[in-house]
């Protein structure tokens, strides 16, 4: 079994990221079965009852549900006969059984995706990891929200791939772990709402994991 832990500030889109992988195997899946490439998975486990409904009177944020205890997605590689478990623990670090599920899924995981959101600065999210002391050496970057922000020079960058209108961003958030000594193996730009014109950010997510078992 391999362990997979999506690791990132309060809100940046875990839980969201998670369901729409679950829609790209179960709905969209014409285009799942394309990108995977010949490769087949079956869906093992689905696990959102930590999901809590947010008491909307308190009036804090906009958001409808909060992470308490970590989701999870378990799946199986039907050729290699490998199973993995993708983990996403709330990022709300503050709330003890909340920051409890961040610690242990840091530490039961073999690859860590560091979620970031591309919709709110970064140095509040670099917060987030500060307090993490267990990473792998190595491990994969996930920015999302990629609809929520604005490039600059939109017109010059039409065509640019991510990489490079986000090239900044990317140094900035590697540079972070460097200087832990924790290096990047690959970069994914991700969108997890159904929002027009970011079908391929939607697609990425599945990539991403796909990419990451393989
Ligand atoms: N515009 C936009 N909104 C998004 C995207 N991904 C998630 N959201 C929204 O962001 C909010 C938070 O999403 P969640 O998936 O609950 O975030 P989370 O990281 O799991 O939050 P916690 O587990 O509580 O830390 C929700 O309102 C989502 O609909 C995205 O790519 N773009
Ligand atoms: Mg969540």
């Amino acid at each position: 079994m391999t362990n997979i832990g999506l690791l990132g500030d309060v809100s940046v889109g875990k839980t969201s990221i998670l369901r729409m992988f679950l829609y790209y195997v179960n709905t969209e899946k014409a285009r799942f079965a394309e990108i995977c490439n010949g490769r087949s998975i079956d869906i093992a486990i689905v696990d959102f009852s930590g999901e809590s409904t947010i008491d909307k009177e308190r009036g804090v944020t906009e958001k409808e549900t909060k992470t308490i205890h970590p989701n999870r997605v378990g799946f199986k590689d039907l050729q290699k006969n490998k199973n993995y478990q993708i983990f996403a623990p709330g990022g709300d670090r503050y709330e003890a059984v909340v920051r409890l599920g961040i610690i242990t899924i840091s530490r039961i995981s073999q690859e860590i995706i560091v979620v970031f959101s591309l919709g709110r600065v970064l140095k509040r999210q670099f917060k987030f990891f500060d307090k993490i002391r267990h990473f792998p050496d190595e491990i994969y970057l996930c920015f999302n929200k990629v609809d929520l922000h604005e490039v600059e020079n939109p017109q010059e960058m039409e065509s640019a791939s991510d990489e490079i209108k986000f090239k900044a961003i990317i140094d900035q958030v590697e540079e972070y772990f460097l200087k832990r000594n924790i290096k990047v193996k690959d970069t994914f730009f991700t969108c997890a709402e159904l929002i027009d014109g970011y079908r391929r950010h939607n697609e990425n997510i599945s990539r991403m994991f796909l990419n990451i078992t393989k």
